[in-house]
């Protein structure tokens, strides 16, 4: 997804290559050192925190396989922590995400900020298993935790003006010194509707555990049906608003990357969409379904609309 210099671009479908090598590093070291420390550390690498228990299993969970933890956590795209998919796991290890407090602010009845112990008790925790399609034609398979963004929302009360939601993730050029390619604070959108529907994940979680700095602690996003670059990691902000939000990848090249962004194998304002690769495997092969697969469910968020101009 890089753009901003010609020199750094690649249009990388993939680069199993760093997938191999740690999951090598990961296997060859787990004989020893790590089975012994398995309890106590997860493939992240840090002290495991304490389990998320009791989650609600989801009806909205695919039966396909689900990707190795390993992978998912070492395969990153989080550009506050650097471009290349194997730098946040290196950067964000010491990234403090307590205390923490998400704003939800703008045209609601009952602005509020909220701790993350708030967050976590707000409503039931679930585990989600969705599939994850990026924009750059890799895939995965996440059991993620947390409950529908509406619950939220449903809190605070938009008020009539309210149509899009706008959101914030933290930045800080001092925490984050690899931060690149972008500009920041990395900001998204949704219409109010895409964001009050089910499917919206307001994420804490991932393989029953807190999310790990590097896939968005301690609050993300997780929209499965649009290109990854929406679910938005590290939230701080969220600002019910009038008017559509500016977003980061769209401020950075609108050609590509529009302000939908549902994924679309018929649409390719950048590169062929047809096809992914489901992780591990490193070459397409996987034919990427409109709207990720979730068309049953939120085909008729677009009825009417020109999929192709507002991609
Ligand atoms: N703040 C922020 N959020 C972000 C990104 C980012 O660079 N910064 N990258 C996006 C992209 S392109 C993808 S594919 C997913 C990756 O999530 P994962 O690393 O947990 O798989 O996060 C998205 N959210
Ligand atoms: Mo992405």
């Amino acid at each position: 997804m890089l753009i901003k210099k010609a020199a750094d671009f690649r249009y990388s479908e993939i680069t199993p290559k760093s997938v191999y090598l740690n999951r090598r590093k990961f296997l060859a070291a787990a004989p020893a050192a790590l089975l012994a420390a398995r309890e106590a550390f997860s493939p992240s690498g840090r002290a495991a925190a304490a389990s998320l228990g009791g989650l609600a299993k989801s009806p909205f969970s695919t039966t396909e396989p689900v990707t190795s933890e390993q992978i998912v956590t070492h395969y990153n795209n989080f550009y506050e922590f650097g471009t290349s998919k194997d730098e946040p796991v290196k950067y964000a290890q010491n990234f403090k995400t307590s205390p923490w407090t998400v704003s939800v602010e703008g045209d609601v009845e009952k602005p509020r900020k909220l701790s993350m112990d708030e967050i976590l008790k707000l409503a039931p925790l679930e585990e989600r298993i969705y599939r994850h399609r990026c924009v750059e034609a890799w895939s995965i398979v996440v059991p993620w935790v947390g409950y529908s963004l509406s619950a939220l929302l449903n809190q605070v009360k938009p008020t009539p003006k309210a149509k899009y939601v706008a959101f914030e993730s933290f930045f800080s050029s001092k925490e984050m010194p690899h931060a690149d390619g972008i500009p920041f604070p990395y900001v998204e959108g949704l219409r109010l509707d895409e964001a009050m529907h089910p499917l919206a994940m307001l994420c804490v979680g991932m393989y029953g555990d807190p999310l790990p700095p590097q896939d968005g602690a301690p609050v993300r996003m997780v929209l499965p049906w649009k290109y990854g670059f929406k679910s938005i990691k590290s939230l701080i902000r969220i600002k019910l608003v009038g008017g559509q939000p500016p977003t980061t990848w769209n401020i950075a090249a609108p050609s590509y990357y529009g302000f939908y962004s549902n994924v679309n194998p018929n649409v390719a304002p950048q590169h062929d969409q047809r096809m992914e690769a489901r992780l591990p495997y490193p070459f397409r092969n996987h034919p990427t379904l409109m709207f990720n697969g979730y068309g049953d469910q939120v085909a008729s968020l677009y009825a009417g609309m020109d999929l192709k101009k507002n991609y």
